[in-house]
This record gives structure tokens, C-alpha cells and sequence, in this order.
């Protein structure tokens, strides 16, 4: 027998497959959810030269939902099952190389990798159980840290602490990117200025997120101003606490 293992590790079409294979159906966000787990599970598939029987395709459970669809901080499901990468968080954060554009950054809140806004307001999610992978617990140094801490690790502390996780792939600039962001969403804090101003200088890219991110700043200090995500925020909360696991 021939086999080859999947995880979203190559050009495979992993939902549509996993739909035909009767484990779950497509979410309004595109994802695969199923009766027990909702959507907080990857996908991997076994490629194999045995003829199996066919497997029953799971029926659609999402109705009149549209949850995911308006709890999206930037908007990227424009219709449902289908997801504009360019605006979502999780591409903008990750695969992104270059600069985040502009008129997103303050939607992107204080999101630095990823982003699971749309599978945390899923009434489906209210059934998934924590898994026992030891690999997807929160680690230490990655839980709840303040963004300032963040920003100021230099490369050798990024390897080390990502070591073994998924966030080491964007690399040491993309985080910082991305924390520039965060601190520019912020609410105003004398220090948070201090700390972004210390790495200016070191890369063209991360100048001009940093030089933004100051520029929001003083603007916020000087207009004192309400951060305008806060409702969708709360409802996101809200949601949650009603019903989610603690660890989530
Ligand atoms: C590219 C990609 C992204 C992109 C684009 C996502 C998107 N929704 O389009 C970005 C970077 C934004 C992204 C984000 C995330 N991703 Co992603 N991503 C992928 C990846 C690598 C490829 C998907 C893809 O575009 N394939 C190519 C296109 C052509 O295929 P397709 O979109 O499935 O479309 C086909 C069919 O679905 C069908 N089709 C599509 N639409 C419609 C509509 C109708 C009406 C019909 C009939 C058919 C149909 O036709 C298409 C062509 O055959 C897959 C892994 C993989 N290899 O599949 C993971 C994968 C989808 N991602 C995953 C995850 C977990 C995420 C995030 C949650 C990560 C995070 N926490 O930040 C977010 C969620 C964002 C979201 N709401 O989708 C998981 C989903 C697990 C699950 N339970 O479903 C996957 C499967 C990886 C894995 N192995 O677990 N992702
Ligand atoms: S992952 Fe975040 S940004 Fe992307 S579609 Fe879901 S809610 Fe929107
Ligand atoms: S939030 Fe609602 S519409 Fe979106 S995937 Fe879940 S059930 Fe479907």
C-alpha cells in the first residue's frame, strides 16, 4: 500500500474533501464545522491506493445564521462561504509579507497572529471539547503577555520562545510588524510611545508601521478617542462567556 500524510501541508483541497468524506459541513466562513466539535479542528487526510467505500456528506446546519458574518472585525466574509483573504486577519498577520494597508490596521485591534473571531461566535463552537495535544496548550510565555514585553524580544528570544509552534514561520520582523500595530491600537500610554520609538531604525518596514502606529497615537491622546470596535467587542465577550470552554 502506498500512503502520503496531509495537515495543511500541500496544495490539497482539504474542505471539500473533508465535506465528501461526511465530517462536517461548510460554515457560512468557510470552515468545516461538525455537530460535535464545531469548527476547532484541523484538517488532515491520508492519501492511500485502496479502493474505500464512499462516505455519506454531512447535511448543513447553519440556517438563518449569520453571526460569523457580522462579528468579522474587518469585514472579510462579503458573502456567505466566501472569505476575501485580503481582508482577513489571519492572512494579514501571517502570510502577509510586506506592509499591512492601512485602512485595515485599526480594524485588526490587538489580534498579532491569526485571528478565530468568526469560530468564537459560532453557536456550533459551544460543543467542542478541549483536546489532550499537548502541542496546542497555551505556553508560558505566549499567555497574556503585554504587548510592550513583546515588542521589545530581539531574534534569538522570538526563536526560542516560538520553537516548536506555527508562529515561528513569519519570522521575527512580521512580529513585530504586527505588535506595531497592536500597539498602535492601543489605548494612549506614554510608554507604549517610548517603546516603539526604541526600534526605530532597524528595518524600512517596521519604520513605517512604527512611524504610523506613533502617529495614531498622539492622535488618540489628543482626541481622547472611543475605540469604535467596542460594541462588536462586547458582543464577542458576551458570546463566549454564555457558553464556550474557559480556555477558549
Ligand atoms: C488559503 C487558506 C487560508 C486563507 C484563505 C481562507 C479562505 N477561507 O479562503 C487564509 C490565510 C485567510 C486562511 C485563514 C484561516 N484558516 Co486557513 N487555509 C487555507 C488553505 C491552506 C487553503 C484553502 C484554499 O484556499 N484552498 C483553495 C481553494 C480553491 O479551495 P476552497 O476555498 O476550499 O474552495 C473549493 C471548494 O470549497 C469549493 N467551494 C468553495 N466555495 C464554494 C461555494 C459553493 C456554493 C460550492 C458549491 C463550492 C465551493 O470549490 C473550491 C474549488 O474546488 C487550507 C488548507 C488546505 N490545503 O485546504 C487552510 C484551512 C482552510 N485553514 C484553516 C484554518 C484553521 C484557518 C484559520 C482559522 C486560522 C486562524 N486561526 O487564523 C483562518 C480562518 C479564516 C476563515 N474564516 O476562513 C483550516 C480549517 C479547519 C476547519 N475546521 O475547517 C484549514 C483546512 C487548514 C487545516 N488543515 O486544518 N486560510
Ligand atoms: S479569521 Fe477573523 S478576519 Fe478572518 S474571516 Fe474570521 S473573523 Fe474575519
Ligand atoms: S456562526 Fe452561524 S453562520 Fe457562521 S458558521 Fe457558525 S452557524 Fe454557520
Amino acid at each position: 500500500m502506498c500512503f502520503r500524510p496531509f495537515v495543511d501541508s500541500a496544495p490539497v483541497l482539504e474542505r471539500p474533501l473533508a465535506v465528501k468524506a461526511g465530517l462536517g459541513w461548510t460554515g457560512k466562513h468557510s470552515l468545516i464545522l461538525n455537530r460535535e466539535a464545531g469548527s476547532w479542528f484541523f484538517l488532515g487526510e491520508l492519501l492511500i491506493n485502496l479502493p474505500l467505500p464512499v462516505d455519506q456528506p454531512a447535511g448543513e446546519n447553519c440556517g438563518r445564521c449569520v453571526a460569523c458574518m457580522t462579528i468579522c472585525p474587518t469585514g472579510a466574509i462579503v458573502e456567505p462561504y466566501t472569505v476575501d483573504a485580503r481582508r482577513c486577519i489571519s492572512y494579514l498577520t501571517i502570510e502577509l509579507e510586506g506592509a499591512i494597508p492601512v485602512e485595515l490596521r485599526s480594524l485588526i485591534g490587538n489580534r498579532i497572529y491569526g485571528c478565530d473571531d468568526c469560530q468564537l461566535i459560532c453557536p456550533w463552537n459551544r460543543y467542542g471539547q478541549l483536546g489532550d495535544e499537548t502541542g496546542f496548550s497555551p505556553r508560558h510565555k505566549l499567555h497574556a503577555p503585554s504587548l510592550t514585553a513583546l515588542f521589545r524580544w530581539d531574534e534569538a528570544t522570538f526563536l526560542s520562545v516560538t520553537e516548536g509552534s506555527a508562529i515561528r514561520r513569519i519570522g521575527h520582523l512580521r512580529w513585530l510588524r504586527n505588535v506595531a500595530v497592536a500597539l498602535e491600537n492601543a489605548p494612549w500610554n506614554e510608554n507604549n510611545l517610548l517603546v516603539q520609538k526604541s526600534r526605530l531604525g532597524e528595518n524600512p518596514l517596521l519604520d513605517e508601521h512604527i512611524l504610523w502606529a506613533i502617529e495614531q497615537q498622539i492622535t488618540r491622546r489628543s482626541e481622547n478617542r472611543i475605540d469604535v470596535q467596542h460594541s462588536q467587542q462586547q458582543r464577542l465577550v458576551r458570546a463566549i462567556e454564555k457558553g464556550l470552554m474557559r480556555d477558549v
